[in-house]
């Protein structure tokens, strides 16, 4: 193996707290600390894993710290190399002093996912593991840690095993086939066919998860529609908490597409005003309500806003009938003029509404309430995939689906379905990080953060 170099670095976050924990790997990990160590007998002759209290000195002897270490000897660390922690007081002042210590002492700065890599390429992790920490660092709530750590314990990993032995069996028999020609039983043939087009249907249920929840990844889009001058661009702008559209009392205003992001349960939310619907012969607001119609249709929810002094246009029946996520809000509830009527319309469509004036302070505090209630539905639904857990799985997974459909379709010339069935084996073992494929593990480390 080759030698490689001793790295350093802070594995907790940057910024000030109690303690940090900075991290050394490599040949010389033990060497590059004790220069720095100021009782060094006591440091060398401490024994692996037991923690030692200690003075860290600068070249001039001058003290920096005083910390905690542990001594990991390889092949019994996180990495698998020999391996140095250092729990030092958290200032950012005191870090950066210790770290340039041990980097002037020999060990340079660790790339991103660095350690995880070292872990990788010393065997004590496949790269399934490997992706999971990455997963369960980035997680944001309970269930998805509990779902990465599943993942770091092996237990996706078996299904994928599952899914591969499945094919060995398929094959041998397809090959068994090929030597034998006609001899073969024609049940087992059958048998294996199905077995296949269980594991296609299996395939096909994560990649359909993974899709939904993409597009909750991807961010929720709102969209704020509805007929002309109801309100839409006032309420926006008082959602925003700042004046984003042009408001005013003339009919289309609003002409094109306005966007702003704002931040719901911790995650980024984008936020539209639309040109209001109507009939009109004006090319320009033709064409921004042409691009209302569209967001609407790619909205996850849309809030639709109508005014309480308006009737009902058919336009706008036919628009919210079709709109499935929606809040309906009945503005300018200041006016009354046409309230009762405009009530009973949309009741006919919508048991559930707000009425609401935009006029008096906080009003908008109901409709926030709402989209709230629509964004904790939408989070709900956020299945968690029990395989495919990253963009390079889910390309794999993907590859394996349209072999499947190969095999499937060359199922009578074994020769051809054979060949599709051998590179579903090879998808399967790249998914396990078995075939050497460097560039692309390499790309699976620098999603790491520093110290990892
Ligand atoms: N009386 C009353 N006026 C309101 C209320 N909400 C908004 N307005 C006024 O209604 C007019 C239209 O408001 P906008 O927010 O521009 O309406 P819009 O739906 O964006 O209109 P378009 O962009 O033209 O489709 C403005 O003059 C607002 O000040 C309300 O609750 N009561
Ligand atoms: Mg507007």
């Amino acid at each position: 193996m080759e030698e490689r170099e001793t790295i350093v670095a802070l594995a907790t976050p940057p910024g000030v707290s109690a303690l940090a924990v900075i991290r050394i790997s490599g040949k010389q990990a033990k060497q590059i600390v004790k220069k720095s160590i100021k009782e060094k007998e006591k440091f060398e002759k401490e024994k692996e894993r037991i923690l030692g209290i200690y003075g860290i000195i600068d070249e001039k002897g001058e003290e920096i710290d005083k910390v905690t270490t542990i001594k990991y000897l390889a092949p019994k660390s996180y990495t698998g190399e020999e391996m140095v922690e250092i729990i030092c007081h958290g200032g950012i002042f005191t870090i950066n002093r210790i770290v340039e210590e041990i980097i002037k002492n020999g060990a340079r700065c660790a790339e991103k996912g660095e350690f995880t890599k070292r872990a990788f390429l010393n065997k004590k992790i496949d790269i399934i593991e490997a992706e999971a920490i990455n997963c369960l660092i980035n997680s944001r709530n309970e269930k998805e840690s509990r779902n990465a750590l599943k993942k770091i314990n092996g237990e996706h990993k078996k299904v994928i095993e599952k899914w591969k032995n499945e094919i060995i069996k398929i094959i041998a028999e397809v090959e068994t086939e090929i030597e034998f020609g006609e001899e073969i039983e024609i049940e087992n043939e059958k048998e294996q066919l199905k077995n296949l087009e269980e594991i296609e249907r299996e395939i096909d249920k994560e990649i359909k998860k993974r899709e939904r929840n993409q597009r909750i990844e991807d961010g929720i889009e709102i969209i704020i529609a509805g007929p002309v001058n109801a309100g839409k661009s006032t309420l926006f702008n008082k959602i925003l908490g700042f004046e984003r559209s042009i408001t005013s009392k003339h009919e289309g205003t609003t002409r094109d597409t306005v966007s702003e992001n704002v931040i719901f349960y911790g995650k980024q939310i984008k936020i539209t005003d639309t040109a209001g619907i109507r009939k009109t012969n004006n090319e320009i607001e033709i064409e921004g309500i042409k691009r209302t119609k569209k967001e609407i249709e790619k909205g996850n929810i849309v809030i639709w806003v109508t005014s309480a002094d308006e009737k009902m246009s058919d336009e706008e029946r036919r628009e919210l009938i079709n709109i499935n996520r929606k809040i309906v809000v009945i503005n300018k509830s200041d006016k009354e003029i046409k309230e009762k009527e405009k009530e009973a319309d949309i009741g006919k469509i919508q048991n559930e509404y707000v009425k609401i004036s935009l006029k008096e302070e906080k009003s908008e505090d109901v409709v926030i309430k709402k989209i709230k209630e629509e964004i904790e539905k939408i989070l709900e639904q956020y299945e968690f995939t029990d395989v495919v857990q990253t963009k390079r799985q889910d390309l794999i997974i993907r590859e394996i689906k349209s072999e499947i459909g190969k095999v499937k379709k060359h199922w009578e010339t074994k020769e051809i379905a054979s060949i599709s069935l051998n590179k579903i084996i090879e998808y399967f073992e790249e998914c396990l990080g078995k075939i050497d494929k460097e560039e692309i593990y390499n790309k699976v480390f620098e999603t790491f953060c520093i110290g990892k």
